[in-house]
Order: C-alpha cells, then structure tokens, then sequence
C-alpha cells in the first residue's frame, strides 16, 4: 500500500471549541496524526499540485479567505484563533460585508472549527497528501493508497470550513480522478459523522456516487444533512446513499448497512472508490456513540476491499488518540 504523509499539517494547532455552551480544549491535536505517522512509519511526503485542483471544488473567493482570515483577524487587534460568533440565517441575502466577524460568518458554520495561525499551511498540505496519493492510483501502480490527511475535510462545503474541515480532501481527490478521465467515483464516507460537505459538493453531480454511514443526525452533529431521504437532486439524484445509524450501533448492524452503501456503489461500477475513513467509531471515542472494538475495524476494511475497486483512503476523524494508531493500523490491515 501506498502511503503519504506531510509533517506541515502539524502546523494546525486551534486551541479551544465551543461545546455545549463552554470553550474547551480542541480535540484535533497535532498528535493525532503524528501517532499514525510514527506507527505506519511514513516517509513519503506530498507533492505540491498548486491551487488549481483545490479550485475545482472550492470557491475562489473562499480559498483566498481561508488563505489571509487569520492575518486579518491579528490585523483587526484580535489574539488567537480566528472564530465567528455571527452566521447569516439560510435564506438570508448574500451581502459581500468586508467586516471579519461578518467574513468569518459567511464561510462556516459551527464554532468549533477556528482559524489558527498555521490552518491554511496545514489544510493545503493535507489537501496535496489526498493528491499525492491518488496519483499512483491514476498510473496504476497501486491498487490501495493512504492519505494520512489533517485536518480532516469531509465537513467542508464549496464555500465553508465546519466540523474541525477546512479544504475537503476527498472531494479534491475524487474531483481530479474524473478531471483525470475516470468517467464515474464513488465516495464511501465511514467516519461517525455525516460527510455532509462532501454530499453537498456532489450532490447534483452523477458522475460521482456518495455513500456514508453515520451517526443519526436527528441526535448528532451536524445535524442538518445526512438524513435518509437525501438522495440527491438533478442529474445526480439517487448518486447520494445516507444510511443513519442510532448511537450504540455495534458491528453487526453496521456490517449491514456498510453491505447496503457496497451494493449501491457496485451497481454504479466505479472506477474509483475514495474512502473517507473515520476511526471515530471506535467504542473508546471521547466525542462519538457507536462501538466498533480495534480488532473489528480488519473486517470492516475486508468488505470494502472486496469491491475489487482500486482505492484511496482519506484519513477524516478519530480522537482517541491511544488507540488511534492501532485502530488506523486494523483498517489499513484489512486491504
Ligand atoms: C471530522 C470530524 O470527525 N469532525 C467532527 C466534528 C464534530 N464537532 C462537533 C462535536 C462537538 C464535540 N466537542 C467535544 C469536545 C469535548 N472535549
Ligand atoms: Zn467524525
């Protein structure tokens, strides 16, 4: 298998996030992906393919936010992280207002995801290791690849960072396969929480096929995607497969949904299939509900190895960070 990871994604370093009403320690430590780095012993870095394929999912003018909002937000007197307290209402007129409260608005939409001093340095660099990855893929020369990918990106949108995501990896990997000429992608998304801004990037889109499964969003974050009757729309509707699962789901059950999202994206005959892989579903994770145990997560990657579809995992979620090297490490095993 082919890996990569790029020790500038360790850059990021948010302090604090909103919980519940109360500012409390960020749970995406650098640490996180330096414990998987350590353990698969990574030495492949990522390779710089510029802006342009970030561009092909995300909006100009968001990229050149995510870019300077944290020198803007030093520049207007303010200390640490760049947050927002402030969101247009859905609906609300798309005022282009020059204030940073009202910038930083405009592009997210939870406060649990701030601007640090090194996020853009960090979010570009995980957004090359998902590139850097795909590429041995496109020539062939693998059939399974691993991007060691932080912060994660699932959550972000076009035009907004949320969910602890900046720049959506996967998306960008699963954009430059089809630019690259695979005619159809498929995205699993297996982190506990909804990949909500992959579905949204994707979601008049045919040629590429989301599935995720995921924490119900009636109780769990994010909330606002992820329910079972989104399916799509345009020419890409029934190309979206939500399969919420209720807190407490053990392997059994989710064997059963992750066959259903399987025998979805078999009937689409992917060339590709990106895997965003959160090990947030682990039974010990300090912010999430289901519980699957480390040595479960081998089987789980068995059944998607068993698509015979050449593959890219994106690495998304996972704060335990203990057990996190040996939970990614069971996963990875099971191709
Ligand atoms: C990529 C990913 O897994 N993002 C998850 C984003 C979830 N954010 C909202 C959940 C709030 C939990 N905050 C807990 C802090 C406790 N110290
Ligand atoms: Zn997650």
């Amino acid at each position: 298998m082919f890996k990569v990871f790029d020790p500038r994604q360790l850059a990021h370093a948010p302090a604090l996030e909103m919980h519940n009403g109360a500012w409390v320690d960020h749970v995406d430590r650098p640490a996180r992906a330096q414990t998987v780095a350590d353990r698969l012993a990574i030495t492949t870095q990522a390779r710089d393919f510029g802006r342009a394929p970030l561009q092909r999912v995300h909006s100009a003018e968001y990229l050149d936010f995510l870019e300077v909002v944290h020198r803007r937000w030093s520049d207007a007197g303010r200390l640490g992280d760049a947050v927002g307290y402030t969101w247009p209402v859905v609906g609300r007129r798309p005022l282009r207002l020059d204030r940073i409260d009202a910038l930083l608005g405009r592009f997210s939409y939870d406060a649990g995801t701030p601007v640090a001093s090194g996020t853009w340095e960090s979010a570009y660099w995980a957004a090359q290791t998902a590139l850097t990855a795909l590429a041995p893929l496109l020539d062939r020369s693998t059939r399974t690849s691993f991007a060691l990918c932080r912060p994660p990106g699932h959550h972000a949108g076009a035009d907004y960072l949320g969910g602890y995501c900046y720049l959506n990896n996967a998306a960008i990997a699963a954009r430059a396969a089809s630019d690259a000429g695979l005619a159809r992608v498929a995205v699993l998304d297996v982190d506990y929480h909804h990949g909500n801004g992959t579905q949204d990037i994707f979601y008049e889109d045919g040629e590429v096929f989301f599935a995720s499964i995921h924490g119900d969003p009636v109780t769990e974050y994010p909330f606002y995607w992820g329910h079972a009757d989104e399916r799509g729309a345009g020419s890409g509707e029934g190309a979206t497969l939500n399969l919420p699962l209720p807190r407490g789901t053990t392997l059994g059950p989710y064997l059963d949904a992750l066959d259903v999202a399987l025998t979805a994206i078999s009937g689409f005959a992917p060339a590709l299939l990106v895997v965003s892989f959160g090990a947030d579903t682990y039974e010990g994770d300090p912010i999430c509900h289901f519980r699957i145990a480390t040595d479960e997560y081998a089987k789980l990657a068995e059944r998607i190895a068993g698509l015979g579809v050449p593959t890219l995992v994106v690495m998304e979620g996972g704060y335990a960070v203990d057990a996190l090297a040996d939970n990614v490490s069971a996963f990875l095993s099971g191709f």
